[in-house]
This record gives C-alpha cells, structure tokens and sequence, in this order.
C-alpha cells in the first residue's frame, strides 16, 4: 500500500492534501485496488473509473452531515476507502467483511444502500425535499452512471425534481458502458455531447489552463462547456428541460477541474446536473480491453487481468444454448434482456438471431410490457432476467402478462442464493411473487438437461410460465441432443418410499438425496421426488405420498415464507392432509453476502437440519431393519 493511502484514516485526512498529492494518491488507490481485487474480486473496472471523481467529491462535501448516494453502489469501494474502512478493505465481499454495495448499517457515510440500479436519484430527492422541510442545510449528491438513465426511475424522479428542490447535485458519470456497452437513444444522446468537436477543443484548452492558472479558471470552462453543449443541441438540452441546469461535459479524471466544479455547483440555488466523462477500468490495461470482463468479476492475475478457465458450463450457458436450438425450428422465438446480455448469456443468442434478440436497457418494467406486446402478435418472447431484478417488473407480469394470458416465458436466472453479492442480490423472493398469480407455471429444474426440457416444454404451454435456475456451474449430467417436453404439473419420482417423502425443488436434489441415504442408514425408507413445477403442483403425488408417509420434507433454495414448501402445506391442507410437513427454506430475515455453503450452514438448509427437525415424526414409525447411527 502506497504511502500517501496508509494515511488516510477519514475524508479530513484527505482534505489536507495538494493537487500533486492527491494524484498521486489517485495512482496508489488504483494500484491497491487491482492488487486487492485480484484476490478477493469485485467490481474493478466501474471502480477503477470514478477514483478522482470519489475524490474530488470528498475533497469538498463532508460526509456524513453531507450525503453521497452511489447508482447501483457497485463502484462505492474508493467512498468505503476514503471514508474510514481501509483497514478491512481487503475483507470486501468476504464471509463477515465488507459489503460490496453501500450500506446503512456499514457505516455513518453510506446515507443510503442500494444493488438494484435506478434509485439513486428518487432516493436524493427523497432527502433533499426532508432536509428543506427540516430547515436543514446538507448538500444531497446523487451520482448515477450513464446506463442508469435507460432507467424509468431514474426519469420519473428528474420529472419531479425541479418541482421539489432547489438544491439537488446530480453526476452524470458517463463511461458510454452498463455492463455491457450502453444502449438505446440516450445512450446515443450522451455520445452525440462526448464527441462534438467544440466540446473536444474546450476539453484541451481546459487542460492547458488549468496547467497555467490552477483550479480556480476551471469554472470558467465548465461554463464554456456547458454553453457548447447548449449551442450544440438548442433548443432542446434534455436535461434543461427537467429543469436542472445543466454542466459539462467535463473531464472525470481531471482533479483540480472537478474539484473547483464542485465548489461552484454547492453554491447553486437550483438543481443541478453535472456530466462528468471517465474511463471505465482506467489505469489496468487488461480492464480497459475487456470492459465487459472486468465491470465485475472473481480473483485475477493482477499482471495480466488473467482468470482461471471455468471447468463446468453454467446454467445461463445452457440456457442461451438451448434456446439458439429451440429457435432455429421456432421463428416465433425472441429474447429480451434488460442489459444483462453477458449475465445471461444471451450475448451467446444475438449472433445466430440478431433481428429478434432485444437489450432493452435497465429497465425490467419495460422488458416484460416489451414481450406481452409481442406475445399478443404471435410471438413466443422470452424475458432473460436475473430473479432479482424482476422483483421490479412484478405488477406487468400480473397485469399484462398473466391478466391476458399472454405466451411470455420468464427465464429467472440467478434465483436462490447469489452469495458474494449478498442481500441485493438473492434471488430469495420469486416464488413468493409468481405462485400466487394466476395462469403461471412455474418450474425449476433439477440439473441443465431439465432445464432445456423445461424449456422445450414452456414453449408448448399456451399461457405464462417461468423457469428458475441458479447462479453458476451446472450438475455436469448427460445431455440429450434433442429437449423432451415434460408433461405440466407432473413430478418425477427419482425413488419410491414408505416412511418419509422428501421434495427436493431445484438444486436441492442433492440435499434430498443426502437424506434419504441417512434415513436408509437409519433403517427407514424414503422416497426422492423431483417437483419440477411449483405450480401447478402434482396433486396426485401429494395424494399417494401423504397418505402413505409419517412425513414430507420440503428442500428449496428461496424464503420458507410463501416458497415452494407453503406451497406443498397449502395443497395438503385443501387435500384434508394432516400430514406433517418439514419446510427446509430461508428463514424470515435479509442473508447476508457470504459463501453459499457456509449461510447454508449457518440457516439451517441442509440434511443434518432436516434430520433433527424429522425426529418427532420418525418416534412414530414401527421400523423394519434399525441400525445404529
Ligand atoms: C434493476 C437492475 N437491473 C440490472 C442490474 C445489473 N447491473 C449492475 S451494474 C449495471 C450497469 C450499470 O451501468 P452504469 O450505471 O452506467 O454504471 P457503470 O458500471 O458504468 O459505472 C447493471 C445493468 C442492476 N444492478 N439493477
């Protein structure tokens, strides 16, 4: 760690440095940060990008009383450096240590959480209308990437801001990329200001005078710049329109200018929007190549950007695989993501069918109304979309989706516990928000082959449906060449019993079939059933099962609450069932970033769990063969 870093223990440590030590210290964060990342990993690349712009930021506003609220908050790691947490920044996205994202509970400078993009400016003006309400005097930063304005949020909050405040800084930090590169009109808006000629010729000439007068003369080229900008696109200066002032664009690497920017824009007695350019995944060479790689991602080597081969496909590979086959005889077939093509690994799907793959920009609301549109002209849309994220677009799956029973499959990858990222990002929730809503089938595979039946199946279904799968690498079973459709609402008994029935949903099969050899052990006979579909569910099953076991164990990757194992206990006591029902699940409660099998561990879903939870009913049963543990 560099010298001048070692000393910065708070922003005051910050504010006491000169021009020429604050770049230096920009090139030390750098170099900790591609050091540090390369072991634990993380967002490098959007970090990379707003090191100066974090800085300056502090170098002027004083957090806590101030407050800086991050897009996302994936590229929050130099604000969580400079604000007291260097000493347990190499615990970033650890089991115990930091969070990757912003969070209250943190820290007193981290005003507001976030994971999910869009919030940043609502959340701001949230603040700003409370501190003028409450006679109070704190500046409220909101800064928000480029790809945050494909958002409807993000313009459902700048439609209200002028109304609400007068004193309101927005950043625009624009590096041109999401995760992949930005897309849509405004994503072409911004380029259009990025590469005008007069805004080039300012940004040089900023940079000769600042070298000449130091910071001070910087304000007059943000105005200079601003007035390009207006000159260029007059009479329509999107921003303006909003009602804030608009400034910039301005070099985001450029200290001294950003710092005398901000001092100005303090001042201002109306709402602000400051454009402020950087370079994604500056100062790493091999981040600047790959900036799709590099937004987020596990241990690399720190020289060459290297990371190991991944060994087994993961889920989403399988999916997007499968899908290029199903819609190489299916013309009715198109996807949609909601700048997630990596993620999804629709990026695999675009170069077969470019004419009907749709990045629709963050902006999961539109993505489903998208696909109902297209549902209703004949089409078989599938939305790509992490289970997350489509937390968001709840009421256009109820209210345009499933209320017309429209064909539209809904892919939720990511769905059970995502780990590192923590509590933004478990896919804890779907379940709860898709059983309940009428005409939806809902499955989930046990391993990659079911998932691409699945798949194949969906698309024979005449209304909604939606598959969850996980984050990560698939079971490696054999594939068939060609998908089989399943028949809907049937489950798959993978072995008969008679004295406890356990239903392992998903990837929890494993966690079944560990139990069940312990029950075996112990001289009992237990029955492994697949679920594959939540909903419907297989009555039939539930019938035989019920009245034949002591028990049911439920097994699913998801909140107990409203998941997959209510589901089951719903089903029985319509039945007339009082069988007992072990729910192995997510207790009732926000899990935190961590490793997978460790939360499991510590929350109780694994078979061990189950076991002690089955010993009431087991007391019951008359045994055969009793061995011994
Ligand atoms: C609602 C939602 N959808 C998708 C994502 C996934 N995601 C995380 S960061 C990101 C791109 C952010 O780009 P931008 O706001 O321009 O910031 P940058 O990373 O370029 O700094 C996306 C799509 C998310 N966090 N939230």
């Amino acid at each position: 760690m560099g010298t001048l870093l070692e000393s910065i223990h708070s922003p005051a440590d910050l504010k006491r440095l000169n021009y020429v030590q604050m770049d230096e210290l920009a090139a030390e964060i750098r170099e900790y940060l591609i050091q540090t990342l390369s072991k634990t990993g993380g967002h490098l690349g959007p970090n990379l990008g707003v090191v100066e712009l974090t800085m300056a930021l502090h170098m002027v506003f004083n957090t806590p009383e101030d407050k800086i609220l991050f897009d996302v908050s994936h590229q929050s790691y130099i604000h969580k450096i400079l604000t007291g947490r260097l000493d347990r920044f190499e615990t970033i996205r650890q089991p115990g240590g930091l969070n990757g994202f912003t969070l209250r509970t943190e820290s007193e400078h981290d005003c507001y959480g976030a994971g999910h993009a869009g919030t940043a400016l609502s959340a701001a003006l949230g603040m700003a209308v409370a501190r003028d309400l409450a006679g109070g005097k704190e500046n409220v930063i909101a800064v928000a990437g480029d790809a945050a304005f494909t958002n409807g949020i993000t313009f459902e909050a700048m439609n209200n801001i002028a109304d609400q405040t007068k004193r309101l800084i927005v950043v625009l930090n624009d590096n041109e990329w999401a995760i992949d590169r930005n897309v849509g009109a405004i994503a072409r808006y911004f380029h259009r200001i990025v590469t005008n000629e007069r805004y080039k010729h300012l940004h040089d000439s900023a940079t000769r005078i600042i070298e000449k007068f130091g910071g001070k003369k910087a304000v007059e080229v943000v105005r200079r710049a601003e007035e390009a900008a207006k000159g260029m696109l007059w009479p329509s200066l999107l921003f303006e329109e909003f009602g804030l002032e608009y400034y910039g664009p301005i070099d985001g690497h450029n200290l001294p200018l950003l710092v005398e920017t901000f001092k100005f824009l303090k001042a201002a007695e109306h709402p602000v929007l400051l454009h402020v350019l950087t370079q994604k995944g500056r100062g790493f060479q091999p981040a600047l190549d790959k900036q799709k790689k590099f937004h987020g991602l596990g241990p690399y080597d720190p020289e060459t950007g290297k990371t190991e081969p991944n060994g087994k496909p993961t889920y989403s590979e399988v999916f997007a695989n499968t899908l290029v086959q199903l819609a190489t005889t299916d013309e009715r077939i198109v996807a949609i993501t909601a700048a997630m093509p990596s993620g999804t690994c629709l990026d695999l799907f675009r170069p077969h069918f470019p004419k009907r793959y749709f990045d629709v920009g963050i902006a999961e609301e539109h993505a489903v109304i998208f696909a109902a549109g297209m549902a209703t002209r004949g089409f078989r849309p599938v939305c790509a979309i992490y289970s997350t994220f489509l937390q968001r677009a709840f009421d256009p799956i109820v209210h345009d989706v499933c209320l017309q029973k429209l064909p539209v499959l809904f892919c939720l990858d990511r769905a059970g516990l995502s780990g590192d990222d923590g509590p933004t990002h478990h896919g804890l929730f779907d379940i709860g928000y898709l059983r309940g809503i009428p005409e939806m089938v809902l499955m989930a595979p046990k391993d990659e082959d079911e998932l691409a039946d699945m798949m194949a199946t969906a698309f024979q279904i005449p209304g909604p449906s939606a598959i969850r799968y996980p984050r990560g690498a698939v079971v490696g079973v054999a594939r068939k060449a060609e998908p089989e459709i399943i028949p809907v609402g049937k489950a798959e008994v993978i072995q008969d019993g008679s004295d406890v029935a356990i239903l392992g949903l998903g990837t929890m099969m494993p966690l079944a079939n560990e139990l069940a050899a312990r029950l075996e052990r112990n001289g009992y006979s237990a029955a492994v059933i697949n679920p594959r579909f939540v909903k419907p569910l297989d009555r039939e099953m539930l019938d035989l099962y019920s009245r034949r076991v002591a028990a049911i164990v439920t097994f699913e990757d998801h909140v107990k609450m409203g998941g997959f194992g209510s589901a089951v206990v719903e089903t029985l006591d319509e039945m007339g069932s009082s069988v007992p029902v072990v729910r192995i699940g997510w207790p009732d409660h926000f899990i935190e970033h961590g490793k997978v099998d460790d939360l499991r561990a510590r929350y109780g879903l694994t078979a061990d769990a189950a076991w002690l939870q089955l010993q009431p009913y087991l007391a019951h049963i008359k045994h055969r063969t009793r061995v011994a543990i």
